[in-house]
């Protein structure tokens, strides 16, 4: 039994307001109940921090491996959304954000939510300016090949060299997980003896906002 005082993340050393961020969730379709739940904590957090439901912009991909290539994708998307802002442009870009997801996106407790409603939001007031985060969400686990190992390693050196690249922080909000058991403990469902255990979204969520304000208050 690890001790709760060593392991894990500690509060934030201050509260952090959200409410003037624009935030990207992209996450991976492959495993779907677990995804379903760290997305639901993930948006629970963003919430609880202020971040406006509207500046919430949900969008899927197949799998992790699509991550990076969606997230780099989304952070050019609203860079050109909010540096061009004749209709026309507007328009283009909302077509450049639904080729990442022209079916459907996770939504909070698990409805679903067109990718068109993003362009909906935009006539309703919700913001265009560049995401300030973006929260990459994913669950790799191991099979009985090395996929598990090449996927994981392309995955997380995508992500890193997107957000160095780009200058837009990229939470890494994907599992690596040996077993089901050990994924659903993470996405707070486990079903073994230890209980739920811990929704790792929610502290993807806090994080996102988190490093938003660092990225503010440095630039
Ligand atoms: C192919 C594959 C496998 C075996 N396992 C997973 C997984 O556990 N989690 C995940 O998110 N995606 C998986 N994929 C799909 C790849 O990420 C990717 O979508 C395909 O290889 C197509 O590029």
């Amino acid at each position: 039994m690890s001790d709760p005082t060593i392991k894990g993340l500690p509060p934030p050393p201050k509260s952090y307001d959200g409410s003037s961020f624009r935030i990207a969730i992209v996450h991976a379709r492959w495993n779907d109940a677990i995804i379903k739940a760290l997305v639901d904590g993930t948006i629970s957090k963003l919430k609880a921090q202020g971040v406006k439901e509207e500046n919430i912009v949900v969008k899927s991909v197949p799998g992790s491996y699509e991550l990076p290539f969606a997230c780099r994708g989304l952070i050019e998307a609203g860079k050109t959304q909010s540096a061009n802002a004749a209709p026309s442009m507007i328009a283009s870009t909302t077509n450049l954000l639904s080729l990442i997801d022209n079916t459907t996106s996770t939504a909070p407790s698990g409805q679903t939510q067109s990718s068109s409603s993003s362009s909906a939001q935009q006539s309703s007031g919700a913001s265009t300016a560049p995401f300030d985060a973006v929260i990459a969400i994913g669950c790799l686990i191991k099979g009985s090949t090395m996929h598990f190992e090449y996927i994981c390693e392309a995955v997380t050196q995508g992500l890193m060299r997107v957000q160095l690249d780009s200058g837009t922080p990229v939470v890494f909000g994907v599992l690596t997980a040996l077993t089901d058991d050990q994924a659903l403990e993470r996405a707070g469902i486990g079903r073994g003896e230890k209980g739920p255990g811990h929704n790792h979204g929610e502290d993807w969520g806090l994080a996102a906002v988190e490093l938003a304000s660092h990225a503010k208050d440095w630039s």
